[in-house]
This record gives structure tokens, C-alpha cells and sequence, in this order.
């Protein structure tokens, strides 16, 4: 981790050196802190396993977003122009260095990009490749003390921007709330997503930065985050709020566990005619050991 932060600051003075006298230092700043996450969103997707990757087209019209409305095509109607300038995310709670972050200071991060398998709970799934950096180098950074166990999640509450936050009844509970175990939080697949394909996040997808698991069902995958604290005890989400019998805290992707109202055995693919088999954590064996012991009935 060290090393790689000691290149990337070698390589930035690197590049400062070669502006040199040319341009003010705010201005060079600027610079600096910009052009590498232009370079990222052109640069050509890395696809190892050879996924089956969804048209964009897909991936940015078939979505969730109750905060803009249940129904998809409304969601992305609503969420045209959805201003992010200025955009503040709180990092708090037990921990040595709570900060609250911009998202030039999030372009410093290590930013990839990571193609992963996703799977709503309502038995859907498709391939993305999302822009961003691991959670862990922001935990890292953080320092959580020894009594954190939980991160909580926390979107935006703003009923200006969000349409369903100023219903007369809204569908939830917002803000929208999730959480994650420490040890999943810190595991390597889990990203926190800045953009996908070769953008920036629009705003249906979670403009400016989201939560990205792939092992759990999307609705843990929270949308336009604005806090993220270190807590002692499990959060209650949003969703285990509005049927705890239906959405537990784990929401792990487990072909045997179906929803009380229909089978988690298999998904439809977006944009693809057939059917396919759910594979247990969505195929992530490598999270098992996350699990060891428990029983995943119980802990859905
Ligand atoms: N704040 C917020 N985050 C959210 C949701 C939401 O309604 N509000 N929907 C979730 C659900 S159910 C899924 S499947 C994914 C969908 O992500 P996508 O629309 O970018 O594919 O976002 C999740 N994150
Ligand atoms: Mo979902």
C-alpha cells in the first residue's frame, strides 16, 4: 500500500515538474487532480474472465432508484440533471481520522476499472464495468478503532433533489441507509464506484460516488452516498426497515434461499433472451471464508 502511494506521489511531482513554469500552481493543481481520472474513464476496459458485459444502453435505463421513483423509466426521467457540484461525503464515527472528503480528494484514490457480475433480488442481473477504488484504501485511510465492527451508509437526504423524499408517502424510509461487517467493507471486490463504462455516474446510477458488492443483492450497492460512518453495532438498513422478513442484512446472492415471494434459483440477464442459473455469492467463492460457520438461511 505504501509503495503504491510513494509511486503515485513520485509520479505526480513527475508530472509537475514537466508543467514547470507554465501555468500558476492552482492552476496546476487543477491539472493534477483532474487528469488522471479523465485518462481512467477513456482508458480500455480490462475484462479477465471474459464476461459478457451489458450494453450501456441497459445499465443506464434499467434501474433502481426509489428516491427518484420505483418505476425505471421514471427514475431516469427524474434523475436528468441531477446536480452533483460540490458534493461532500462525511467519513465519521469510531475512527482515528474522520474526514470529510470531495471528490477531486476521492480522484486521489488508486481509480480502476472492474467488471463485475450484478444481481438485483428481484432476480435480474447484468455485467458492469464500474470506475472507482477499493473501500479498503479509504478505511485504511480512515483508521477505525478496535471497536468499530460496522460501516453504515448513509444517500443524500435532500426532498429538492429527490422527488420520492418529498411524497406525502413516500415509498421508504429515507435516507436510504446500509451497512456492511468491517471484514466485508475491507474486502478487496468491494469498490466504491465513481463511474462506469466511460463516465462519470449519471445521476440514475448514483452520481456522485456509490457502493459497489457484487456478492450481495444490488439494494446493498447504495446510491449517492453522503456519509459513511464506523459503528459498533449492526445498522438497520432500509430495506430490513421495510420487510424484515423479505430483506435481511446480509443479502448475500444464494440460489437457495429464495425470497418469500418467488425463487433466487435463477435470473434473467438483461439484454440477453434466456435464463440463467444464480450462483451462490454471484459467483464470488473467494467472500465463502467471510461466512465460515454461518448459517446462511438464518443470516439471509
Ligand atoms: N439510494 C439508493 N440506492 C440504491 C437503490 C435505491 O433505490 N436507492 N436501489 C438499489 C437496488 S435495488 C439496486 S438493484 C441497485 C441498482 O443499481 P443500478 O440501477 O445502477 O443498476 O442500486 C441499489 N442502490
Ligand atoms: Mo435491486
Amino acid at each position: 500500500m505504501q509503495e503504491i502511494t510513494d509511486k503515485r506521489l513520485y509520479k505526480r511531482r513527475r508530472d509537475f515538474l514537466k508543467l514547470g513554469a507554465l501555468a500558476s500552481t492552482a492552476c496546476v493543481q487543477n491539472l493534477l487532480a483532474s487528469q488522471p481520472i479523465s485518462q481512467i474513464l477513456n482508458s480500455p476496459i480490462k475484462n479477465p474472465q471474459n464476461l459478457d458485459i451489458t450494453d450501456k444502453s441497459h445499465a443506464t435505463t434499467y434501474v433502481n432508484f426509489y428516491e427518484f421513483s420505483t418505476n425505471k423509466p421514471e427514475a431516469v426521467k427524474l434523475a436528468k440533471g441531477f446536480d452533483a457540484t460540490g458534493w461532500k461525503v462525511e467519513v465519521s464515527g469510531l475512527c482515528e481520522n474522520p474526514k470529510t472528503y470531495t471528490m477531486e480528494d476521492f480522484f486521489n484514490f488508486e481509480i480502476e476499472k472492474r467488471v463485475y457480475r450484478m444481481r438485483c433480488v428481484e432476480a435480474w442481473s447484468m455485467v458492469i464495468p464500474w470506475i472507482g477504488f477499493g473501500l479498503n484504501e479509504l478505511i485504511n485511510a480512515a483508521k477505525p478503532t478496535p471497536n468499530a465492527k460496522f460501516v453504515k451508509f448513509t444517500t443524500l437526504l435532500d426532498k429538492s433533489k429527490f422527488p420520492d423524499q418529498n411524497a406525502t408517502f413516500p415509498v421508504l424510509k429515507y435516507p436510504y441507509v446500509e451497512g456492511l461487517r468491517l471484514d466485508e467493507a475491507m474486502h478487496p471486490l468491494t469498490l466504491l464506484a465513481v463511474g462506469m463504462y466511460d463516465e462519470l455516474l449519471s445521476g440514475q446510477n448514483g452520481a456522485p460516488i456509490r457502493l459497489v458488492v457484487p456478492w450481495k443483492y444490488g439494494f446493498k450497492s447504495i446510491k449517492s452516498i453522503t456519509k459513511i460512518e464506523f459503528v459498533s453495532d449492526m445498522p438497520r438498513t432500509t430495506w430490513q426497515e421495510y420487510n424484515p422478513s423479505e430483506y435481511g442484512f446480509y443479502a448475500n446472492v444464494n440460489p437457495n434461499v429464495s425470497h418469500p415471494r418467488w425463487s433466487q434459483s435463477s435470473e434473467r440477464v438483461i439484454g440477453k433472451l434466456f435464463k440463467q442459473e444464480t450462483e451462490l455469492y454471484n459467483g464470488y467463492s473467494e467472500v465463502a471464508s467471510l461466512y465460515e460457520g454461518m448459517d446462511l438461511k438464518k443470516w439471509f
